[in-house]
């Protein structure tokens, strides 16, 4: 099935290579590819991804108070591709081939390179991810992360770092693959908020670079 997904023949799809601009006020955009693989190839990929992945839902500790992460979560990376988030040592789990695969296409797609990649499983809309910026230090300066979503829509809500006004909301589809340029992590936080209407599940694959392990 790998092999199927990530053919050329299956990634030649004109959107996976003409990405739309999404402009964000003062910063340069964000890169949109609104159908990556075509639905059936990303329905495929998702039923994979739900049952082959060791999903966990670890504890963190965020201002001084500790509990289980509110989605369950799998890091995958080169040996030496060491995180932390929210002070949550993560040592990578082996690519499996379909995240080997979506890497390599990935790279091609958007011209960056990846080394690691954070799954996010929301079962339900009562699952969620609080405003944060990725820009721990591991990731270096100027972190490009491509964010690839699967499953249920949800809305991707960002706001100036130092503000609590929501200046943007963008409804992540199954499929769609976004592209944040460095600058958005050095002025913008963003957050997955809880969608109570939501019952099925949305998958994430945040693809970044571990300068570090360079
Ligand atoms: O699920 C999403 O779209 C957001 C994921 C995210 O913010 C992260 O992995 O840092």
């Amino acid at each position: 099935m790998t092999g199927d997904l990530f053919s050329a023949k299956g990634s030649a799809n004109t959107s996976a290579n003409t990405p739309l601009l999404r402009p964000l006020p003062g910063t340069p955009g964000l890169r949109v590819w609104p159908a990556l693989l075509g639905a059936s190839r990303a329905d495929a990929l998702m039923e994979t991804l739900l049952v082959s992945l060791p999903w966990s839902q670890p504890e963190v500790t965020i201002y001084g108070r500790t509990g289980p992460v509110p989605r369950l979560q799998s890091w995958h990376g080169d040996p030496d591709a060491d995180y932390a988030y929210s002070g949550l040592p993560l040592p990578p789990q082996p690519w499996s081939p379909e995240l080997a695969g979506l890497r390599r296409l990935l790279e091609t797609v958007t011209g960056h390179a990846y080394n690691s990649v954070l799954a996010n499983l929301y079962r339900t809309g009562a699952d969620t991810m609080g405003w944060h910026a990725d820009d721990e230090p591991e990731l270096g300066p100027s972190p490009w992360i491509a964010s690839y979503s699967l499953g249920a829509t949800r809305d991707f809500t960002l706001r100036r770092k130092g503000q609590s006004r929501i200046e943007d909301r963008i409804a992540l589809a199954h499929d769609q693959l976004i592209l944040m340029p460095p600058a958005m992590q050095r002025q913008w936080e963003h957050a997955l908020p809880r969608r109570a209407r939501v019952t099925t599940p949305r998958l994430n694959l945040t693809f970044r670079l571990i300068s570090s392990a360079r």
